[in-house]
């Protein structure tokens, strides 16, 4: 409606714009009648149009009328639309909130299931062990069942060897009461025995007490015997030997040096005299220049007896031994007049009387 009106007035306004045109321009009453005509005509055709506006102006105004409705339900929709988008975005919200809160707890138990799986996976191998030792131990109960089985027939057996054990033990019984009462009469004649062998054996270790000194001295006599046979042949075999308790000496007629006069005495199973004591070269001392048993041929001015032993007793003539002249063999001086200063040392090669020496 409001068109319609700014309409007729824009018409009008031109109408009256062409009016006073033609006024001014036209002068003559032809340009006059022919303008007024036309704007009739044109007037006539503004009023059809206006009618059929408005003909056509009442469905506009119902459908303008329904579009306010519509606009007026779209806007209730728009509205309703509205409440349900936010009530959506709530929705959304919420649901992001618990998506996060359910990743989480995804993550959890991821982190719960990994060790969820490790420990299915030590169950696993423990399940495994303990099936094997399940198996072990069916087997071993196998074995235990045929064992039993065995000690059963076992203890059958057991009880009728026990019973036959019983009467064994019953004519043991019967037997070990007579052994008893012969054991008693044994241990009468055991104890009779035994005293009669402690007297024996008094008598047998008398008799070898008896035996063992008899045999001693029979032993002694027998070595005795044995000895003075001995000394009365070395006796027979030293005739012309000069006897001195417990020696025996040989001085020699005859003159050898040294190391003869040593093997002449060594023949004889005897030696050269070794001078053990003052009192054995006091015995000897009237024996001048005579060979003894002393010598340095081993080490010049070590001087050792015959049988070994070093020079211990020291009866040197004064000035002597003095190797003079490579003397390393000892004889009793020609000069000696005392038993401490009888030695002197001179050359083995020399040439004298010699004196043995033994024992019985
Ligand atoms: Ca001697
Ligand atoms: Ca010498
Ligand atoms: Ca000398």
């Amino acid at each position: 409606m409001l068109c319609l009106g700014l309409l007729c007035i824009i018409l009008l306004v031109v109408l009256m714009s062409r009016s006073h045109s033609c006024t001014t321009n036209m002068t003559d009453g032809r340009f006059q009648q022919q303008a007024f005509n036309n704007m009739s005509h044109e007037l006539q055709e503004l009023q059809s149009s206006y009618s059929n506006l408005n003909k056509q102006m009442a469905p506009l105004i119902t459908s303008h009328n329904i579009l306010i409705e519509e606009k007026s339900l779209l806007l209730a929709r728009y509205h309703n639309l509205t409440d349900h988008k936010q009530h959506i975005e709530t929705s959304y919200n919420n649901l992001m909130l618990e998506k996060s809160q359910l990743e989480d707890k995804y993550k959890t138990l991821g982190r719960e299931k990994e060790q969820l799986q490790t420990s299915y996976n030590n169950l696993n191998r423990a399940t495994s062990k303990l099936q094997n030792l399940n198996a072990d131990l069916t087997d071993e109960n196998e074995q235990l069942l045929t064992i039993s089985s065995n000690v059963i027939n076992d203890r059958e057996m057991i009880k009728v060897n026990y019973t036959n054990l019983i009467a064994e033990k019953s004519q043991l019984e019967d037997k070990y009461n007579n052994l008893g009462r012969e054991k008693e009469q044994l241990q009468t004649s055991y104890n009779n025995l035994n005293r009669a062998k402690s007297e024996l054996q008094t008598r047998n270790t008398n008799l070898t007490d008896e035996i063992a000194e008899l045999q001693n001295r029979y032993n002694n006599l027998t070595k005795d015997r044995d000895d003075l046979l001995k000394k009365n042949t070395k006796l027979d075999s030293r005739m012309g030997w000069v006897y001195r308790k417990p020696r025996l000496y040989k001085f020699s007629t005859e003159k050898k040096n040294w190391h003869e006069s040593r093997g002449s005495c060594l023949k004889l199973g005897a030696d050269l005299v070794v001078v053990n004591d003052i009192d054995e070269q006091t015995f000897l001392l009237p024996y001048k220049t005579f060979w003894i048993g002393l010598s340095d041929t081993e080490q010049e001015g070590v001087w050792k007896w015959v049988d070994g032993t070093p020079q211990t007793e020291s009866f040197w003539r004064p000035g002597e031994p003095n190797n003079a002249g490579n003397e390393d063999c000892a004889e009793i001086s020609r000069e000696s007049s005392k038993p401490t200063q009888a030695w002197n040392d001179v050359p083995c090669s020399q040439t004298h009387q010699y004196i043995c020496e033994d024992h019985i």
